[in-house]
């Protein structure tokens, strides 16, 4: 494979650690462009058609929006897989990547929410959720058994919240829900998930959150 890959990304955004992580479990080489998306180029508009990122960039012209077409590209263009061979199991896994984003807006949602009457909504909303997923989860230690997939490569980002605002307020979201945990743990020590983030990471998460003027914001400043 002789392409040049770059991934346009933003230091916290969950959807470029999906690519991120796909990039680092394939071994691919690749460049890595921070962008500000309170400002964003010019440059970038063009080749992002929603405004967002990731966006792959491959070779010279072409470039790819969307995190799951980026990391399902680049698992195709690489050897070996990391999506089901089978069409059923496959489309389940592309189910319940799409449930992950899901996932993703409620986070968003809880985090942003004016109120503790909306917060509070937003958390039991979550907590439905977890508990859905922890119905569809088998024993482990991944997604689908023995190997880390795509699948994995979405939901280690979204438990990174929960290790983040989990170190300074207690949520009550992730509760008895223990395939979760496990799985979450698992992923949580996985070498291509915790390089996924700089170091940073978590200061810089907190940071934003503080910065919502929200419920949660108040949550975070009081329990930092
Ligand atoms: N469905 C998209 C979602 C990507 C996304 O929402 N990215 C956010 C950052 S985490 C973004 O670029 N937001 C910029 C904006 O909406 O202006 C994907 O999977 O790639």
């Amino acid at each position: 494979m002789t392409r040049e890959f770059e991934l346009i990304t933003h230091v916290l955004c969950p959807y470029v650690q999906r690519s991120v992580i796909v990039l680092s479990e394939k071994r691919i080489p690749y460049r890595r462009t921070d962008i500000d998306l309170a400002n964003k180029p010019k440059w970038f508009q063009d080749i992002s058609p929603l405004g967002k990122v990731p966006v792959l960039v491959v070779g010279k012209r072409q470039s790819l929006f969307e995190s799951a077409v980026i990391c399902e590209y680049l698992d195709e263009v690489t050897p070996g897989s990391l999506h089901p061979e089978d069409p059923l199991e496959r489309a389940d896994h592309r189910a319940w990547i799409e449930f992950g984003s899901g996932l993703l807006n409620g986070i968003a949602q809880l985090y942003s929410a004016p109120t503790q009457e909306e917060f509070d909504a937003s958390r039991n909303r979550l907590r439905i959720r977890f508990g859905q997923l922890e119905n569809r989860l088998g024993g482990g230690p991944y997604f689908s058994g023995e190997n880390f997939q795509i699948i994995d490569a979405v939901y280690g980002p979204i438990f990174r919240y929960f290790d983040v605002f989990e170190s300074v307020v207690d949520l009550g979201i992730l509760e008895n829900v223990e395939k979760v945990h496990m799985w979450r743990d698992r992923l949580r020590t996985r070498e291509s998930v915790r390089k996924a983030v700089s170091l940073d990471y978590p200061d810089r998460l907190l940071a934003f959150v503080r910065g919502r003027g929200s419920y949660m914001s108040q949550l975070v400043a009081c329990g930092n």
